[in-house]
């Protein structure tokens, strides 16, 4: 509890060491002014007035979307630039081939480059921020340095911004340290490095998600992941999900997808009317920080304090609860405009667009009205299916893990890991056809082990070896599932509905772990039988519902060859227990 004196004491005098690293920033980019963020909804308000009067934010249509914004960025600044992003450790192989590596005192030298003079004219933000619930002790502290005004806006709902983070970090005595700059958004003068090591991240010529919110990839997941090798935890790209049954009992799953493959959607889940009884409850939609605890299970708590949720295709049909949380108090950036002011995006049904994303007449020649990877930020108080545990400071306890990827074929609907070990092999197999969330060609299919491929800042043979020593110390380890909903037929058409109906595999999941569903034993794992999944109402032909889950030995060979030379890219850090796995799934696949 902050004492009268704390809540006087101005924000720059609350930690020195966070003072002194503002003063060298301030030295090298020179700022107009500095603004200490308090992170109050009163300072919230009077910078979007600012960004409205400047013309750098729109004001969107108040009697519909009160409170909503539109934000437009540069069309050549859109999305994550991975092959801009480094990881800086001393050693190349500590980054691991998964990552692109720079020396850290090359690219130091070369930000130092960058952000010289950078904040000329601007006024440089100071944010201190907390990843998870500010009296978590699972929580980790940061501080951005930005001069966006719009990354401000960005952080005040995504994180936990201002005075008691600050006092934190006093507490704490350590903190990420963030700098960015939007510089002159040249693509060819855009970096994020991360030096785990020094627990910093630079982040210099790109104003958009998570190359510009520290907090988000690069705090929560790329340091944050190293941090959780050396203290024991685990720091995942993956939603949680509290799901109540008929019986009211709750269990917690924790899901990791890649980038736009439906954790939001997954998330927020509105069970089908043909699922009575069933409650769905969001604790996050993006990050898991997953500690083991002292009764040996693994407990998660979400970093984040908002969404920052791709917005085409959301509509009451695919996401009830994102479609109605985000008609008030949201941040939307690169959607397009109706002749009204309403934000309007691809998958609306109603409502047709006047002004595209970059601001210009509609005209479908140009492409889609909204950017593919539009996004909306807002709190995840206002999301209706918000858990009331989200905030417990002990996280809550994991039952399930799972992973998942979008793959027209090969992966089934869903099966079951053997034992921890497996799930770990089942993870690191992970493949999924890429998104538009990062720059780069959509829809090809590339390795994405436990969906980390962005964000893992360390080796992933190092990384596969921590999950393994994780494992180790549970004594009642979560099961470990992966499913697919994006299979396709021949004809390109898929064959599982998805969204609600996805509870059905997940109830599957759940009797599974209770001991009270049955399996099928396969090479990969244990698939349900038709009869082990409720059906009742479920539109999926018996052919169809046979094609998901069935293990196809010919593709399946295949795809174990194609895991192996993945994985031995990783050479003597790859755990043996990897490939030994691998070897149990191979000759079962041979029978
Ligand atoms: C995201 C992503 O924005 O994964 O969450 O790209
Ligand atoms: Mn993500």
């Amino acid at each position: 509890m902050a004492t009268a004196a704390q809540m006087l004491t101005p924000l720059a005098q609350l930690s020195r060491s966070v003072a002194d690293w503002v003063d060298s920033v301030r030295e090298l980019t020179q700022p107009r002014a500095i603004h200490w963020c308090e992170g109050s909804d009163a300072e919230a308000r009077e910078l979007t007035a600012k960004l409205l009067r400047d013309g750098e934010l729109t004001a969107l249509n108040p009697q519909v979307f009160p409170g909503c914004t539109l934000y437009r960025s540069r069309p050549s600044d859109v999305a994550r630039v991975e092959h801009l992003t480094y990881i800086c450790t001393r050693s190349k192989e500590d980054a691991g081939p998964n990552n692109n590596w720079m020396d850290p005192e090359q690219a130091h030298a070369k930000m130092r480059d960058l952000f010289r003079g950078c904040m000329r004219g601007r006024t440089l933000y100071v944010i201190p921020y907390c990843m998870g619930p500010l009296e978590s002790p699972l929580a980790r502290c940061g501080v951005e340095i930005t001069d966006s005004p719009y990354v401000v806006l960005n952080m005040m709902i995504m994180t936990r911004v201002g005075r008691a983070a600050l006092q934190r970090i006093a507490s704490d005595g350590s903190f990420v340290r963030g700098l960015h700059s939007t510089g002159d958004l040249d693509p060819e003068r855009r970096f994020i490095m991360h030096f785990p090591e020094q627990l910093s991240i630079e982040s210099f010529g790109s104003g958009y998600g998570g190359n510009a919110l520290l907090g988000k990839k690069c705090h929560a997941l790329r340091i944050a992941s190293w941090q959780a090798r050396t203290e024991g935890w685990l720091a995942e790209h993956m939603l949680i999900v509290g799901l109540e049954n008929p019986k009211g009992e709750m269990h917690y799953l924790a899901c990791a997808f890649p980038s736009a493959c439906g954790k939001t959607n997954l998330a927020m889940l509105i069970p089908p009317d043909s699922l009575p009884g069933w409650r769905v409850f969001t604790v996050g939609d993006d990050i898991a920080w997953l500690h083991p605890g002292a009764d040996g299970r693994l407990w998660a708590i979400n970093p984040e304090a908002g969404y920052f949720g791709v917005v085409p295709g959301t509509n009451p049909k695919t996401n009830r609860n994102a479609y109605e949380m985000i008609r008030r108090d949201t941040l939307f950036t690169n959607v397009a405009l109706t002749a009204d002011s309403q934000p309007w995006w691809e998958g609306l049904t109603t409502g047709k667009p006047e002004i595209d994303w970059q601001g210009r007449p509609y005209d479908a020649a140009h492409g889609p009205a909204a950017h593919p990877n539009a996004r909306f930020t807002v709190a995840a108080k206002r999301n209706p299916s918000y858990s009331p545990h989200a905030e417990d400071p002990s996280g809550v306890p994991i039952t399930a893990l799972v992973f998942g990827g979008r793959r027209r074929e090969v992966a089934p609907l869903v099966y079951e890991a053997r034992d921890w070990k497996h799930g770990v092999l089942v993870g690191a197999s992970v493949a999924s056809e890429t998104t538009a969330a990062a720059v780069g060609q959509v829809g090809v299919v590339r390795r994405d082990p436990m969906a980390m491929q962005p964000f893992c800042g360390y080796s992933f043979g190092d990384y596969w070896r921590h999950w393994l020593n994780v494992g180790a110390r549970l004594t009642r380890p979560p099961r470990i599932y992966h499913v697919n909903w994006f299979r396709q037929d021949g004809h390109g058409k898929f064959l599982w509905p998805g969204y609600g109906e996805n509870l059905r595999v997940l109830a599957w999941m759940l009797d599974r772990c209770a001991g009270n569903a049955g399996a099928a034993e396969s090479a990969i794992g244990r698939l349900p039988r038709p009869q082990d999944l409720n059906t009742t109402s479920l539109n999926v032909s018996e052919d169809s519902l046979r094609a998901l889950l069935t293990v196809d030995p010919a593709l399946w060979r295949k795809e174990v060859a194609d895991v192996r030379t993945y994985l031995q890219q990783f050479g003597s850090r790859l755990p043996a227990e990897l490939l030994q796995e691998l070897k149990t799934t191979e000759q079962g696949l041979m029978d």
